[in-house]
């Protein structure tokens, strides 16, 4: 079933718009990452994007199952389910509606999440996870218990993540009770049909059976195509983002018809509504004005010095805001192979306010959360190598966060404000290193388009709409400090972490493509760079994936290792270990001894 031109399924593939982002100067990143992101909406291709027929059909179909439970919450629930990014932004959209629902209709919170590996990878990625289809089943059948409805979203971007075929495969028994819908942003035919241990099908087979269902009416299947990722395969960003405006616009024009039914009556051509929607999170991704393009730029330099000279950049901010910190910080690691400490997000309030099934995971002060925390532990030691970023609303004025600020200017460290309307003093500015950012959204466009809702939706629309400038601009962020600290060659990220199935396979994949080396070559070099051998034993040659993945987690520097070992001829593992000691950025490396 997995069929493409080039062997790789679209979210696999490079982006020919951002070949060169890894020799591009900062304002050039984000014109290539903002282009690329434009696919999002213009799709891709030939091929069905989010505004064709039969997306929009699905969409009605999920928003008719969310109204119905919105409006009869009682033993019903809308479950949203994923892996990574994905699970992060199922408890993030949860967690938001939720939150509305009990405040502006005073409903009970019918909303709940699920994420592999559980709480702990809301922070840290975990991702060995993903690949058990039945930990996923038997825990959504947990959640399931004692419910008489049931709409299951399952997000998997790559429609790869075997947790969630699990979770589709248990639906696909109980759809009496449950509606599944599935997220994902390649054309069906591209679902993984990698085999999975321990279990006899695969993503493509269940997910080809949901779509016998959806043509019948009892699954619907969201899979526009958005193009490939601006550094490939990392589906944090566009896929992360699409996933967040289908998850939006289910529960807005839900909440709508909620809303409505007890005022003015039903809400006709909700296809209509949908569609108006769509355009304004296009408009939204579409303005780039020169101002915040110029200022963005000084940001990401700023991050990518403080990544360059072993220092950190740290988010701190509050509420739904401050958690697009977390989100964006834990993707780090297994991206580029950075530290959990290089990368952090703090939110006011910690634990307590998170809203997690666990609470306080109490994984100790090096992995906490709370603002009190980074005060206490991190404030005293700040210097100028690190970059503090403050993400602000414009309501956020007074409270802990304002008060961070003038400590935070006592220190050496660049302090960076994102927010929503200009409320920071300019003349607060102390010795250049107070940086301000500001996410121009054209609200003025939107007044008539927003003008159809009633006006708590109208409030909760255009924080959400903030929620995608927040996201983009700190995933730019991120991914531009990298670049820039050289974890990227040409838009493959080279120093990701081969942490489960799908993960293992794209390190291949990339070796292939990066040194034109045949398939096994690559997969013998990657065996010995993840064993620490130049000898394997038959057992490390032959052993299952999820072995090898067990032992690629705890060792750090894989694929840089095995760039060095299938670069230079005879290299040995200890060779190849202290070339990388000599030039730490991969990129320095590869150059260097590509030319001995
Ligand atoms: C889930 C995911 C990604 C992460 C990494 C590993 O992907 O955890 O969020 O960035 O690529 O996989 P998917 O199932 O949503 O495609």
């Amino acid at each position: 079933m997995e069929a493409s031109s080039n062997g790789l399924r679209i979210t696999e593939r490079s982006n020919p718009v951002t070949q060169n982002i890894d020799t591009s100067a900062p304002q050039d990143i984000i014109n290539q990452i903002s282009q690329c992101e434009q696919e999002i909406f213009q799709g891709w291709k030939e091929y069905e994007n989010i505004f064709s027929e039969r997306i929009l059909q699905s969409l009605d179909q999920v928003v008719d199952r969310a109204t119905e439970i919105i409006t009869n919450p009682e033993k019903s629930c809308i479950v949203m389910s994923g892996c990574g990014t994905s699970g992060r932004l199922a408890f993030f959209v949860s967690r938001d509606i939720n939150k509305f629902l009990q405040r502006e209709l005073g409903q009970i919170p019918c909303c709940d999440y699920l994420i592999a590996g559980g709480d702990v990878a809301l922070l840290k990625s975990t991702e060995a996870q993903e690949d058990d289809p039945i930990l996923g089943s038997a825990i959504l059948d947990q959640l399931c218990a004692g419910k008489d409805k049931v709409l299951y979203i399952g997000i998997t971007c790559g429609l790869s993540a075997a947790y969630i075929a699990g979770q589709i495969d248990y639906c696909l028994h109980h759809l009496d009770k449950v509606f599944p819908v599935l997220i994902g942003f390649n054309p069906l035919n591209q679902a993984r049909d990698h085999p999975i241990e321990k279990w006899d099908q695969t993503c493509a087979s269940v997910f080809s059976k949901l779509n016998e269902a959806q043509s019948v009416g009892k699954a619907a299947i969201l899979n526009p195509v958005i193009g490939p990722e601006p550094i490939t395969g990392s589906s944090r960003m566009k896929g992360g983002t699409a996933t967040k405006v289908l998850l939006d616009i289910i529960f807005q024009v839900s909440l709508y018809r909620v809303i409505s039914s007890k005022t003015e009556g039903a809400v006709h051509n909700v296809r209509g509504i949908i569609k108006v929607l769509l355009e304004l999170y296009f408009k939204v991704m579409q303005s780039r004005p020169r101002e915040w393009q110029l200022e963005l730029a000084d940001v990401i330099t700023a991050a990518g010095k403080s990544l360059n000279n072993d220092g950190h950049i740290y988010y701190l901010g509050k509420d739904q805001l401050g958690m697009l910190g977390l989100i964006d910080a834990s993707e780090c690691p297994p991206t580029f192979g950075s530290d959990f400490q290089d990368v952090r997000g703090f939110i006011q309030g910690g634990f307590s306010v998170w809203g997690n099934h666990e609470g306080d995971l109490g994984l100790g002060s090096k992995h906490d959360i709370d603002i009190q925390s980074f005060k206490k532990n991190i404030l005293p030691q700040l210097s100028d190598r690190d970059s503090i970023i403050l993400i602000c609303s414009s309501k956020d004025q007074g409270n802990d966060i304002d008060s961070l600020c003038e400590d935070i200017q006592k220190t050496s460290a660049v302090m960076v404000c994102v927010e929503d309307e200009r409320t920071f003093q300019k003349s607060a500015v102390i010795d250049g290193s107070n940086l301000e950012l500001y996410l121009q959204i054209p609200w003025t466009q939107f007044e008539e388009p927003l003008g159809i809702f009633p006006p708590q939706l109208q409030k909760q629309i255009r924080k959400n709409l903030l929620q995608i400038c927040v996201k983009r601009t700190l995933n730019m962020i991120s991914t531009a400090a990298h670049v820039l600290k050289g974890k990227v060659y040409q838009n493959y990220m080279i120093d990701l972490t081969l942490s489960n199935n799908k993960l293992f396979h794209r390190g291949i994949s990339i070796m292939v493509k990066l040194l034109g080396v045949t398939e096994d070559l690559a997969t013998v070099a990657i065996l010995r760079a993840i064993y620490s051998t130049d000898h394997l034993t038959e057992g490390q040659r032959d052993g299952p994936i999820s072995q090898h993945i067990a032992s690629a987690s705890r060792t750090p520097k894989v694929l840089p290792v095995t760039i060095l070992l299938l670069s230079i001829e005879n290299c040995t593992i200890e060779e190849a270990l202290q070339t990388l000691a000599k030039y730490p950025a991969i990129r320095t490396a590869f150059h260097t001894l590509s030319k001995v």
